[in-house]
């Protein structure tokens, strides 16, 4: 770490003790952002780095429900609405016990980036409870969400804040939270993405996040010369973004061997495909938290509590949590002969694991480029709603693929060291200049 990075991270730690992830977070961009600072003085004279990591606003609050067994639980909300330069306010909603602070303002900050990365006008914000979906009712997930939402409304609206899904938040909770908002305004519109496509939502929202990711390591592969074809993928986790990886790697030619839960992994050397990815599905609605249904159903090994990285594959993507993946893990799969590594997860990889990829000059993409295919439709979404009128399945699919090759071109500018390509600092400082420029415009505000 250069001095001026260490300067300014001490204060970012007073200010924020005990905010791991968040610092984690800032301190990688931070990291990439110093020399731009240097060669620009505006940004400096501006203070523009000192207020991108403080959030325009941050809302928590107390969301009480009562479950099946008529007993009132209560759980805590949040909405970090972290900057708002560029358009209203957009990132997803986490429910996962995990969840706190440092956690969203983590993701807050990162959306900043990654939203900007997108071209669409979107700031970037991100919010969620401490709520944990293991073995709850449909009934009770719904009371939940009205429960969270009879206090969000009042904060969020189409040109302020918009809301999506995240870990735990998936079609059917944005429905449930959709619904209350009705209930509560007496007004539809699209105050959140990932509606149902009966009632405002995009098609392809569902896949966009995986299928984006995948498409930007198709962009990738090109570097060396190479593409999906034929080639073995790890991915981890069983939600949202790796169901749509899946789908678009088994239709470009590769083959998926590994999928994982918090309980440990599954691999089948046959290949994820068919009706197998459409287990996925069934598993994540069970909210039993578990992959090894899978190893059950299609009789293919379980590996308990441990991490896919341990199998031979020529590309990984990570698609379930921050930090999922350590620097024992990079050296495996670098040892491996895994040529490329993209997160469809926000930040799995440790800094450690980071750096190794890079000094071992892998293809490595972080997820604020590469992930950024689902929010990049959530844009899509808003404009559909706002013009009152819906594209095609083709018609999304081609603006998202667009929209995946373009940020690979805006880190290929921002990142080219000699031969190789650092993801990392092209997608910081690409994502950086249009927050920062726009932040000056507005003045200190
Ligand atoms: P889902 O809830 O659909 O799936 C998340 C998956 O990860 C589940 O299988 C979940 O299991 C697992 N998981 C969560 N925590 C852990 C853990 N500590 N160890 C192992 N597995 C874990 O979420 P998404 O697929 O939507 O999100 C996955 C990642 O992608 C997150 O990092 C999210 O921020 C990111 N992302 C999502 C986008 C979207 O559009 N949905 C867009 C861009 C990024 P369980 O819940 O049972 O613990
Ligand atoms: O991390 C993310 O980019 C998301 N969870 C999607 C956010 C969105 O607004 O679609």
């Amino acid at each position: 770490m250069t001095k001026n990075v260490d300067a300014f991270m001490e204060n970012i730690k007073a200010k924020n003790p005990g905010q791991k992830e968040f610092l984690q977070a800032v301190e990688e961009v931070v990291e990439s952002l110093m020399p731009v600072l240097d060669k620009n003085p505006k940004y400096k004279q501006a203070k523009i780095l000192e207020r991108m990591v403080e959030p325009e606003r941050v809302i928590m609050f107390r969301v009480p429900w009562v479950d099946d067994d008529d007993e009132i639980q209560v759980n805590r909300g949040f909405r970090i609405e972290f900057n708002s330069a560029i358009g209203p306010y957009k990132g997803g909603l986490r429910f996962h016990a995990s969840v706190n602070l440092s956690i969203l303002k983590f993701l807050g900050f990162e959306q900043v980036f990654k939203n900007s990365l997108t071209t669409l006008p979107m700031g970037g914000g991100k919010g969620g409870s401490d709520f944990n979906a293991h073995g709850k009712s449909d009934n009770e997930i719904m009371r939940f969400c009205q429960s969270f939402m009879s206090e969000l409304y009042r904060h969020i609206g189409p040109n302020t804040d918009v809301p999506a899904g995240d870990i735990g938040v998936g079609g059917r909770e944005i429905g449930f939270l959709f619904g209350q908002y009705k209930k509560l305004v007496n007004r539809f519109e699209g105050i959140l993405t990932g509606k149902g496509r009966n009632w405002g939502g995009s098609l392809i929202r569902p896949e966009a996040t995986g299928f984006g990711t995948v498409y930007f390591t198709e962009e990738m592969l090109k570097i060396k010369k190479e593409s999906l074809k034929g080639k073995v993928v790890a991915l981890s986790g069983f939600g949202n973004v790796a169901w749509g990886a899946a789908q678009k790697i088994d239709q470009l030619g590769g083959k998926v061997v590994t999928l994982s839960g918090p309980d440990g992994y599954i691999y089948d050397k046959d290949g994820i495909n068919g009706e197998k990815i459409d287990y996925m599905l069934e598993m994540r609605a069970s909210n039993n938290d578990i992959v090894k249904d899978y190893a059950d159903k299609f009789n293919v090994p379980f590996y308990k509590g441990k991490r896919p990285w341990e199998v031979k594959c020529d590309i990984a993507i990570p698609c379930a949590t921050q930090n999922e993946l350590f620097e024992e893990d990079a050296k495996q799969l670098v040892d491996n002969g895994c040529i490329c590594i993209t997160e469809g997860a926000n930040m799995p990889c440790t800094p450690e694991a980071v750096e190794l990829f890079q000094n071992a000059k892998t293809l490595y993409a972080p997820g604020k480029a590469a992930n950024a295919g689902g929010v990049a439709v959530s844009g899509l979404e808003m404009s559909q709603n706002s013009m009152r009128f819906n594209w095609s399945s083709e018609e999304v699919d081609e603006k998202l693929h667009k929209i995946m090759r373009d940020i690979h071109e805006q880190c290929v500018k921002y990142g080219t060291n000699g031969n190789y390509i650092d993801y990392v600092k092209g997608a910081n400082i690409a994502g950086f200049i249009k927050v920062a420029d726009a932040m000056i415009d507005q003045g200190v505000v």
